[in-house]
């Protein structure tokens, strides 16, 4: 669930005087459904998150950014196998097509968060904001130990 768009309501309400009916503000294109945030090892300043990306534009949309209060920050990146060994690589400009929902799972694409805050343990929420080029959306993901 989208907890707040910050710059889209504030510029709805910033243009809207008193004596004018409240424009809609932009909707989200791109929802992250289910999204949770793995709590990091002991010690670690570094995790992942996980849910489900979906485009529910009729029309591509790019993820053009991914931010958090609570991280240095956040970047997609994919799991591959490669001779058997497990690697993740950085994956830039995600786009989703019209409709499409892309899975963020363990061993697959994932988000990835570098240099977080002590506070990021089990219990606690992770906000993230996600720029879809249509605004930015910010989502207050649970962080679980598994
Ligand atoms: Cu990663």
């Amino acid at each position: 669930m989208i907890v707040k768009a910050i710059a889209a309501v504030a510029l709805a309400l910033a243009a809207s005087g008193a004596a004018h009916a409240l424009r809609p503000a932009p909707a989200a294109c791109l929802l992250l459904e289910q999204g949770w945030v793995r709590a990091p090892m002991a010690g670690r300043a570094m995790t992942a998150g996980y849910g489900q990306l979906h485009n529910r534009c009729a029309h591509t949309v790019s993820l053009v950014g991914l931010h958090s209060a609570q991280a240095r920050h956040v970047e997609l990146h994919r799991t591959e196998i490669t001779d058997g060994i497990s690697r993740m690589r950085p994956v830039p400009g995600l786009q989703l097509a019209a409709g499409q929902h892309v899975s963020l799972e363990p061993g697959g694409l994932h988000l990835m968060l570098h240099g977080l805050q002590p506070g990021v343990v089990p219990g606690s929420q992770l906000e993230l904001e996600i720029d879809d080029g249509n605004g930015h959306w910010v989502y207050r993901l649970p962080v679980r130990a598994r």
